[in-house]
């Protein structure tokens, strides 16, 4: 979608604010260590010590309802409108944290709101009531903001985590609608004014809830309040893993949240009204369609609230929206085709390539100039020094140099000195099974069987790292088996320094400055049709590694940019999968078929790698044959291994590697988030990018 001709745009001068919602978290995501091989979790107390970037606005404080009941009454103009009542409030507390833009004299805002309790406004109970049980329920409001869930692409659906989205979609909203308020008397130009962008249905309880303070607080009619609010709203997609869907149960928010489930009922009719007109006497249609899921418990389809109510919904890869289009949304997109559109995830080059990586900033930027910072479509300039060989010599020693230092961080927290020759091979990313971390793992033993059988092998160092969530118990093994084939790999004289098998513990951002530098060729192998987009791709791409990966997510885009002799693509499409599942897969074939394979898998769940626990990994090499296994692996397995030879035999010509590498970078323009942002901006919000001056200098600081 080009154009959005219901939004005025902005003037030259005209400036858009933008502002990220979300909870301060007392606790982010889990510190992660591996004992034995097993991951053991700790928490990450990151305000312990204070955190001095973040602004208190105690000014800033919205009271959010739960539980309760809704009570009707008429109105003075004799109309029946709706009132929550007997709730018990929380209150939303705002933290700001300054965003500062790159040398472009502006700063937006990060609010992140942290749960109060209201007893502290209400001297009342203290005074009255029981003390110990006022601190104890205030301690019980306050566990909103605790502690963030650790699970990745999959839904919770635990009731707290619905308070944490309520929380922090009313609380967003009530600010969003006292600024607006502050510089309008009508709220004619709300939409004109303000966009909200929906990041992926966890705050899409803003549909409903914007509609309640619309018709509830603000006294506006259904079809103002609509049109308002539709106009607003847009949505991004970011999964179609069924797992990762949120379908919250009727009964849970008919109790927490009963007034806003009245509403999502009232936007359904109305939306069930439209469908029908639209697509008449096709009620198999309006089951599919319905916000509510019918079934034994009633749920709220959340990505269809989302859909419904806005005027924007988007994939975040080419691929990724053509899914969207085709299959998971395909009735919407029939319905609404105007309001699908992609946006290709982007990264940012300050972090992943200009901070985590002086040697080859400096390197490029001696060339370039620093240009390519603010406009990474500069990297183009890198082309004709592919072929200048004084220059892939220099691009050498920056990698070699990275791949030191990382070798030196894997020594320091694993013990293991890896040759610095050998192919940085990396898988750096969350524990899952659509990930398949296993097929790696897989071509691993391979290797190791190679070697055992008297063969040589290009030197490889394979590195993982990435959490697993808690409670997911194949991801945990998973991590279990890495460890144990690593302890069967690094410590068998046959294998010497040909192959290494390294597990770093709690990867995290600050990790992955350090190894995505480093990296010669870059894990990228998740089943297609599953990874939305990835960034990972696009991080160590820009950091001069090779893809080896399938056509899925972005992965097809950066093949689009890089040319096919830049890149190892392997394993089925999309299509294929899809076709391969209606037909049937048949794991036990690729078992029984491959004899190769059939030896690795028998020694996986043999004990091979497991000799204090001889069954361990049978659980693993039950997912690999069962015909429901839904990411496939042994059907990938010959076509990657293949691939893997392919990378290895490249990877023994270094000009040509260098040349790839070279390539590789110059051609990553295209995934900067700076061009991702300006879609956003000018396809969604209808805004237009406005003129910054230059930071001040210091001088100017001294006069300010
Ligand atoms: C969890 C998870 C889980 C999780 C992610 C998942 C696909 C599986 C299962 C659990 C506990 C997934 O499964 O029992 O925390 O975080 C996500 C996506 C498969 C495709």
């Amino acid at each position: 979608m080009g154009r959005c001709p219901w939004k005025r745009r902005a003037g030259a001068f005209g400036c858009l604010l933008s502002r990220f919602h979300g909870i301060r978290y007392e606790y982010g995501i889990f510190f992660h260590h591996i004992r034995e091989g097993i991951q053991v979790e700790t928490p990450d107390n990151w305000l312990r010590y204070g955190n001095v970037w973040e602004i208190p606005r105690p000014e800033r404080l919205y009271p959010v309802k739960f539980y309760g009941r809704v009570a009707q009454f008429v109105d003075e103009h004799q109309a029946t409108r709706s009132e929550w009542i007997e709730t018990e409030d929380v209150m939303a507390m705002a933290y700001d944290t300054p965003v500062p833009g790159y040398a472009n004299s502006t700063a937006n805002t990060l609010r992140l709101w942290a749960a109060k309790s209201t007893r502290d406004f209400d001297l009342d109970y203290f005074n009255h009531g029981d003390y110990v049980r006022a601190v104890e329920d205030k301690d019980k409001t306050e566990t909103i903001s605790k502690v963030l869930y650790p699970n990745d692409n999959v839904s919770a659906g635990k009731e707290l985590r619905l308070r944490q989205e309520y929380f922090f979609v009313s609380a967003t909203l009530q600010d969003i609608l006292l600024r607006y308020q502050k510089a309008h008397d009508t709220f004619d130009l709300f939409p004109e004014k303000v966009a909200i962008q929906l990041n992926d249905t966890h705050p899409s309880l803003a549909v409903p809830e914007l509609m309640r303070l619309f018709i509830d607080q603000h006294g506006l009619s259904w079809e103002k309040a609509w049109g308002l609010t539709t106009q607003t709203f847009a949505y991004t997609n970011h999964t179609v893993l069924p797992e990762a869907l949120e379908h919250w149960p009727v009964s849970l928010l008919e109790r927490v949240v009963p007034r806003v489930l009245q509403i999502i009922y009232d936007i359904n009719q109305r939306f069930l009204g439209e469908v029908a007109r639209h697509f008449p006497r096709n009620v198999e249609r309006l089951g599919r369609m319905s916000l509510i899921e019918e079934g034994e418990e009633k749920r709220v389809r959340m990505a269809h609230v989302a859909i419904v109510g806005s005027h924007s919904v988007n994939g975040v890869s080419d691929l990724h929206t053509k899914i969207l289009k085709e299959e998971l949304f395909h009735d919407f997109f029939e319905m609404y085709p105007e309001r699908f559109n992609s946006k290709t995830n982007g990264i940012t080059q300050r972090r992943w390539l200009l901070l985590c990586n002086p040697r080859l900033s400096r390197l490029i930027t001696g060339r370039l100039g620093e240009g390519w910072v603010t406009d990474l479509e500069q990297l183009k300039g890198l082309v004709p020094l592919a072929e200048d060989a004084a220059f892939r010599a220099r691009w050498r020693q920056v990698k070699a140099a990275n791949k030191r230092d990382l070798a030196a961080v894997i020594l320091k927290t694993t013990g293991i000195e890896v040759r610095l020759d050998s192919i940085f091979d990396c898988q750096v990313k969350r524990m899952h099974e659509y990930k398949r971390q296993l097929l790696n793992v897989l071509h691993v033993i391979h290797l190791y069987n190679s070697i055992k059988a008297g063969n040589s092998i290009v030197p490889r160092t394979v590195v993982f790292a990435g959490k697993a969530a808690p409670g997911y118990f194949m991801a945990k093994l998973v991590i279990r088996l890495i460890h144990g084939v690593a302890e069967r790999v690094n410590h068998d004289p046959d294998a010497g320094d040909l192959l290494k098998v390294i597990l770093i513990p709690n990867y995290g951002v600050s990790l992955a400055e350090k190894i995505i530098p480093a990296a010669d060729l870059s894990e990228q192998i998740s089943i297609a049709g599953s990874e939305a987009s990835g960034t990972g791709n696009m991080k160590f791409a820009l950091n001069g590694a090779l893809i080896i990966g399938t056509l899925d997510g972005a992965n097809v885009e950066i093949l689009e940019q890089v040319g096919e002799e830049n890149i190892f693509i392997f394993g089925m499409t999309a299509e294929e999968v899809r076709e391969g599942k209606r037909r049937g897969y048949q794991p036990r074939q690729y078992y029984e078929g491959v004899p190769e394979l059939r030896k690795i898998i028998d020694m996986i769940g043999g004990g091979y790698f497991s000799a204090a626990q001889l069954g361990l990994f049978e659980p693993v090499v039950d997912s690999l044959l069962r015909a429901e296994d839904p990411y496939m692996v042994l059907a990938d397995f010959a076509s990657y291994v293949d691939c893997q030879k392919r990378a290895a035999l490249a990877y023994l010509d270094p000009e040509g590697w260098s040349r790839k590498s070279i390539l590789n970078v110059a051609h990553m323009g295209r995934f900067s988030s700076d061009r991702t942002v300006a879609e956003y901006a000018r396809e969604i919000w209808g805004v237009n990018p406005a003129p910054v001056g230059p930071s001040p200098a210091p001088t100017d600081l001294r006069r300010v």
